[in-house]
């Protein structure tokens, strides 16, 4: 028997809700707060960084959607009832993550900052040139975004390395896995790019000790660290060590421990680092909305729902 049309609680901080309240709007009866405690409307809840203990007031709560791909920010809340967790897995998302993978790994693999600052200092100097083929990524997380940064990588010609919980089987990667995979991957590394998820397994995962297994005799001058993943899978201050101590040449960081960034972090105004504001694959409700929904209409159709978190896993 097909479900009644359930009504969407839109919780987001952090993030504009007009336009995402607009989009459900279009085929759900939203809104932004219950009606008191226990209000048995709410079927739905679309959220990022909830307050903690809202969702467990709601009686009829059948599923939880995150706006993104990552649930870090749903799981804080110990007290999120037992409904299923959809995430986002969405072709515009995914497209936003590999171009951010690729412009980074390129910009450190054609020594970007190095030409940065010769332009600066008006200097005309040609640097010795390397080919993809010299290098290898090591890719940290080898699931949706993490498979198609792979791909785009491959295609340009690089060596990419994987690394993931359970081995995979990736068509041009190396694939390593879990703990006994992962001093092989890491030595084996030049360029590491970090796409996993934050659980309880891998916060602080990005420490000094693992920056040291990273292959440094490669040519680039040294190892790099680009992370797009989230920011508590690493140590700030351990990257800033290895950075000012040659253990890393350089980094890009769209993710921090702290976010925003204060104000006075080193980061900020690191030579070697390159910064942006956690923006490496925006969540975009014109392209997320319209899946949320089917969705939903598919659910209350007595279908499943599609890309569900595996609450054990934490992912
Ligand atoms: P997926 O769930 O598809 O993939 C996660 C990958 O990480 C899988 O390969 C998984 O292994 C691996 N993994 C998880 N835990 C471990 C572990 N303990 N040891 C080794 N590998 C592990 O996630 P997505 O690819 O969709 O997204 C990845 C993350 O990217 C998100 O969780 C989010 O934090 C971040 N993100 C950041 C954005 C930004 O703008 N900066 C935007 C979007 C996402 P297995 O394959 O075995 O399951
Ligand atoms: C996500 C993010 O998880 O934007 O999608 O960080």
């Amino acid at each position: 028997m097909a479900m009644d049309k359930g009504r969407v609680l839109l919780s987001l901080t952090a993030f504009h809700p007009q336009r995402w309240y607009e989009l459900l709007s279009a085929e759900r009866d939203v809104v932004f707060e219950p009606d008191g405690p226990a209000d048995p409307s709410i079927t739905y809840a679309v959220v990022w960084k909830q307050p903690k203990g809202l969702l467990s007031s709601l009686p009829n709560l059948r599923a939880i959607f995150s706006i993104g791909a990552g649930v870090d920010h749903i799981m804080a809340d110990s007290t999120v009832p037992d409904v299923p967790i959809v995430r986002v897995v969405a072709d515009n998302l995914t497209q936003h993550m590999t171009e951010y993978v690729v412009w980074r790994v390129m910009d450190h693999h054609r020594q970007g900052a190095l030409y940065r600052g010769q332009q600066a200092k008006k200097v005309w100097r040609e640097p010795a040139q390397r080919t993809a083929s010299d290098i290898s990524v090591g890719i940290m997380g080898l699931g949706n975004l993490g498979r198609a940064a792979a791909r785009a990588l491959t295609g340009l010609g690089f060596n990419v390395n994987g690394w993931s919980r359970r081995a995979q089987n990736v068509a041009g990667v190396t694939t390593f896995a879990g703990d006994a995979g992962l001093i092989p991957f890491l030595n084996a590394t030049d360029i590491l790019v970090v796409l996993l998820p934050l659980t309880p397994a891998t916060r602080g995962i990005i420490n000094y000790g693992l920056l040291r297994e990273l292959r440094r005799a490669n040519g680039l001058g040294g190892a790099v660290l680009i992370n797009a993943g989230r920011g508590r899978l690493q140590k700030d201050a351990d990257i800033l060590r290895a950075l000012d101590d040659g253990t890393l040449k350089e980094a890009s960081l769209d993710v921090f421990e702290v976010e925003p960034l204060p104000r006075t972090s080193p980061m900020w105004g690191h030579p070697k680092v390159f910064v942006t504001p956690h923006a490496a694959a925006t969540s975009d409700p014109a392209h997320l909305v319209p899946i949320m929904l089917q969705q939903m209409s598919a659910f209350e159709r007595g279908e499943p729902l599609e890309n569900l978190v595996d609450r054990e896993a934490g992912y």
